[in-house]
């Protein structure tokens, strides 16, 4: 692509060199585009082997710098204040633009306000706000005063916000009354109060909240009660001046929770400096952003992708983007395709999910606009299969835009292996290459590193500036979860490397897919969730035994929610119950990872040591009828339960 930053292979390939081989030098002239209040003297200090010490990863030591700054200050200083930061859509008819000296104003005027909440460096905010304006001034208020947000996704359940507050033990929580997404209101403040309610209730968390601050976004949700302090009332009152904190490098910035394979959902830690210049570059190179252009991510700032590709890394490159508030197919399957011709959009980042769904509606809806202003085409979140990949390339790119197929994780902090539009020649279903300073992996069963062509276990061989930190309160979590790989038979086959617990496959030319999860983690319309936490959900009702939960095909969402549900002895799996189980998983984690399907399961397929065998309920899940396709299934203990299994499988609803 004519005047890319990286215009051709032979271009990337130098620089990825660059990269591994002088990264002092490498990252010494990437960081020049960042303001620094003290530059860096050592660019990392790292151990991934926990047998050497501590796993501890440092980046840019000796620096002091503020995110906000970077993203606010610095373009007003250069003369930028009046260019747009975010041109809003709402979920109807309504938008707005907002320039940046208005967001820093924003910025500075909620900094104040939480400062007079007491809240200061180190302390943390949760933020449970819909896709207006002030999620990302509210994020980047913290990041001003050194705060920490911890951002819960707005879809989530009142159990879940609260099980979140308390781990991370914040005192404010930024929240809304009411918001609608598509045609339906999201009553905010009622679950807002309930977690609030649970949070008092809870002894053992011993956590409370001492401040709730309401943006008044839709009065249908009914009035503020004395507990709500009016966000407007608020920022009314406030000073417009707000000196920065000055963080050092490895200052926290940000918690945002996330699914494993066991437990409980993780605070993935995120700190200052490393973060900083991962999400900005990855920005600046996978987008290929140049001044001007006009970028949309229909992420929500609930998830990693919002972090990094809406608030910080575009902000911190003085872009202007869409915010968008609604869902992209509400009011009618055109909605993506009006907005990027209204706004003349160059960039759009959006997951496989969304367009499966899109494509789902017929070529008519993107054929019927222009969309000439479009460059680069994201993906992000799930594999994108082949079929989605050309239609997005033919119907939205006109065969003249870059597909980015961007692999990436909460806990990598910003792309991994992606293309770089104009550089990398392209091949659907693949994610291609890495990203400068990114090492992968691949890994057999033995945990012996495989070269050429290959399939197995992606790991990375060495960090990169925006590897997370730690897990928030558990380093023993953090080192067993991403640095030690264990076999079936649970000897532990890798203990140097980051294990991303994905898979892979790489062809002759190098290129990545990445094919999948290796945990029990679905991934559910991209977004990741725990069977472990569905399960536990599940339990929860009264006359649940025991539940298993695996994915399984589906065509728009990519995988799907299946439930196998052992009930008490005289209980039956009537339609009222299925629909009690899926309420009880709204409940406790959110309408959007209730189970698509449950099935009655008289009990679960085990082995003599007890473990689930999960690769049999995938196939039933799968509509796999044909028992010689379960693969060996010798080391059950009861065989007879497959059939019952298959029999109750008819039922499944
Ligand atoms: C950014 C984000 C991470 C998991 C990851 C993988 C899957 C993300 C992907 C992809 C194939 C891609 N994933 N991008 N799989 N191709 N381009 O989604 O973070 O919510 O933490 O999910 O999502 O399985 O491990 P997160």
């Amino acid at each position: 692509m004519a005047g890319a930053y990286v215009s051709n292979m032979a271009q990337y390939n130098k620089m990825y060199r660059q990269s591994l081989d002088e990264p002092e030098k490498f990252w010494g002239m990437m960081s020049k585009d960042f303001y620094w209040k003290e530059m860096w003297h050592t660019l990392n200090e790292v151990n991934f082997d926990y047998t050497k010490g501590p796993v501890s990863i440092k980046w840019f030591l000796g620096s002091k710098t503020n995110l906000a700054y970077n993203a606010l200050d610095r373009h007003i200083e250069a003369g930028k204040g009046d260019n747009i930061a975010f041109y809003w859509e709402g979920n109807d008819d309504e938008s707005r633009a907002y320039t940046y000296n208005e967001v820093y104003e924003m910025v500075c005027k909620f900094a104040n306000v939480l400062k007079s909440k007491g809240i200061k460096k180190g302390d943390t905010v949760a933020i449970y706000l819909p896709m207006v304006v002030e999620l990302p001034v509210a994020m980047l208020a913290c990041a001003r005063i050194g705060a920490v947000h911890s951002v819960v996704f707005g879809g989530f359940s009142a159990d879940a916000l609260a099980s979140r507050v308390a781990d991370c033990k914040a005192r404010v929580l930024v929240t809304a009354d009411g918001v609608m997404r598509a045609k339906k209101l999201v009553n905010l403040l009622d679950i807002v109060d309930n977690a609030d309610k649970i949070l008092k209730a809870d002894k053992e968390a011993n956590h409370k909240l001492d401040s709730i601050i309401v943006v008044e976004r839709n009065s249908k949700a009914g009035p503020l009660k004395e507990q709500h302090e009016p966000w407007n009332k608020l920022m009314a009152g406030a000073s417009a001046d707000c000196p920065v904190e000055w963080m050092d490098a490895e200052d926290p910035l940000f918690l945002l929770y996330t699914s494993g394979s066991t437990g409980k959902p993780k605070g993935v830690l995120h700190t200052t400096a490393g973060y900083m210049v991962w999400s900005a570059t990855t920005f600046k190179y996978v987008f290929d952003y140049r001044p001007g252009d006009v970028y949309w991510c229909t992420a929500d700032c609930g998830w990693i992708t919002g972090h990094s590709y809406i608030t910080y890394g575009p902000m911190i490159n003085g872009a202007t983007q869409v915010l968008f508030e609604g869902v992209p197919t509400h009011p009618t399957p055109a909605r993506c395709w009006e907005i990027i011709d209204k706004y003349k959009v160059n960039q759009f980042y959006t997951a496989p999910t969304a367009v499966r769904s899109l494509m789902s509606f017929g070529e008519q809806y993107p054929e019927g606009h222009s969309l000439k202003s479009l460059r680069v085409l994201g993906s992000v979140g799930e594999p994108i299969n082949p079929e989605a990949w050309r239609w997005y390339s033919k119907h939205v790119g006109r065969g003249q835009c870059s597909i980015s197929d961007t692999w990436w994780q909460t806990e990598t902090g910003g792309h991994m292996i992606t293309p770089l539009p104009g550089a990398t020649p392209q091949k659907p279903g693949f994610a291609t290459k890495p990203f400068f300073g990114v090492e992968p992996a691949i890994l057999d069963p033995d945990g012996k590193e495989q070269d050429g062509a290959c399939a197995g276990y992606l790991t990375i061989k060495r960090s990169w500036p925006g590897q997370l930190r730690g897990i928030y309160g558990d380093q023993e979590r953090f080192e067993k979860t991403y640095f030690q790989l264990f076999n079936g038979a649970n000897e532990m086959i890798s203990k140097d490397k980051y294990i991303t617990g994905d898979a892979c496959r790489r062809d002759k030319d190098g290129y990545y897919c990445i094919t999948g999860r290796i945990d029990d983690v679905i991934n559910v319309s991209g977004h990741r969730i725990g069977t472990a936490e569905l399960e536990s959900a599940l339990s929860q009702f009264e006359h649940c035994v025991e539940a298993a939960v695996v994915g399984f095909p589906h065509p728009i969402k990519g995988e799907a929610i299946y439930a196998f549900v052992t009930l008490e002895q005289g209980y039956e799996m009537t339609p009222e119950v299925q629909k009690a189980l899926k309420q009880v998983v709204r409940s406790e984690i959110g309408a959007f990872a209730a189970p698509d399907k449950i099935q009655f399961a008289p009990a679960l397929p085990k082995t003599r040591s007890g473990k689930i065998m999960r690769r049999i309920l995938r196939r039933i899940a799968a509509g796999v009828t044909d028992v010689s396709e379960f693969g060996d299934i010798s080391t059950i203990t009861d065989p007879s339960i497959i059939d019952e299994l298959l029999e109750n499988a008819k039922h499944a609803s």
